[in-house]
């Protein structure tokens, strides 16, 4: 074993919406992991790796943890980020620089009294006009739980993460990578394809719909120039079928467009993207349902 060099994990954990997968987009160094300004976009447990010349940190981007019970799939998605605390060498508690919330202090109770470190990383400090607000909001942190360190952040201009990753490294254990040098990510480019189109429902529809919505890839051909894909949206009602489409079906032309844009950014080719909607009633409060779409192998 190499005794200088130091692997280990750290999840990355909060409220819905307090900026957990930008910052491991970030952190990673591409985007592997969707973002949306609505709660709840992500559903998955997604490893985001970091490998440098004396570390290899695996991040852990969950869930954000909601503590109101719901459908099936509410309860199976706090699960994912629950499990998602245990066995690791480091767990980041994010919250939002506008300080902290109900919610907040209820992702802290789940930790109940946890022996692994717990650094608390306050983001989207680029949206506080005076920066004196950090002192006091640091102090009442202090207090609220003993945090090993307590760094400010924002994932999205980058201020800080790279102290912040400096900061994460000293607490993993000596030992070799668990993955190879040039590896981003445990998703495939599958996974990470139909999440594109999933991010797009997010950022693009209106309210609940992107709640009742789920994608599923179903064709994948990179044998040719192009990369050919189709993927399948999954809607709960006819209704919500005719408001992915849209008027004259520009809704859903406008979804696919965005989404062909990631799509070629992240697998580098050209991509012909083919979008289908598929109603299928009850899906998000279905075991079996859930099943087929992946969302229970988080857990496995
Ligand atoms: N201004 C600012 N916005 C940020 C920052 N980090 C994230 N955001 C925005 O906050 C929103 C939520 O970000 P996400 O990364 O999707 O948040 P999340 O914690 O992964 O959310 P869930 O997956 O829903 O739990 C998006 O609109 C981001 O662009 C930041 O440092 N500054
Ligand atoms: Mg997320």
């Amino acid at each position: 074993m190499n005794a200088t060099f130091r692997f280990g994990y750290v999840t990355l954990m909060g409220r819905p919406n307090v900026g957990k997968s930008t910052l491991i987009n970030r952190l990673v160094g591409k985007k592997i992991s969707i973002t949306s300004h609505r709660p709840q976009t992500t559903r998955h447990r997604i490893l985001g790796i970091k490998t440098t010349q004396d570390t290899q940190v695996v991040f852990v981007d969950t869930p954000g943890i909601q503590t109101k019970r719901g459908k099936a799939i509410n309860r199976t998605i706090t699960r994912t980020a629950i499990a998602s605390t245990k066995d690791v060498d480091v767990l980041v508690l994010i919250i939002d620089s506008i300080g902290w919330q109900a919610a907040d202090r209820d992702v802290l109770g789940t930790l109940g009294g946890t022996s692994t470190p717990v650094i608390l990383a306050i983001n989207k400090v680029d949206r506080l006009r005076n920066k004196d607000a950090l002192l006091p909001l640091i102090a009442q942190s202090e207090h609220y739980f003993g945090f090993h360190e307590i760094i400010p952040i924002s994932a999205k201009t980058g201020h800080n993460v790279d102290r912040f990753l400096d900061t994460v490294k000293l607490y993993l254990p000596c030992g070799d990578a668990g993955f190879p040098a040039d590896q981003l990510t445990n998703r495939s480019d599958h996974f990470i394809c139909a999440e594109f189109v999933r991010e797009q429902l997010f950022r693009q529809l209106g309210q609940e719909l992107p709640y009742a919505t789920a994608v599923d890839l179903i064709a994948y051909d990179d044998s040719g120039k192009i990369i050919r894909l189709q993927a399948q949206v999954w809607v709960d009602k006819p209704s919500h079928k005719a408001m992915v489409i849209g008027k004259q079906a520009q809704r859903l032309k406008q979804i696919g467009v965005e989404a062909r844009k990631q799509l070629e950014r992240f697998l580098g080719r050209q991509v012909h993207l083919e979008l289908w909607v598929k109603v299928r009633s009850g899906w998000a409060d279905n075991q079996t349902a859930l099943n087929a779409l992946g969302y229970n192998e988080d857990l496995k």
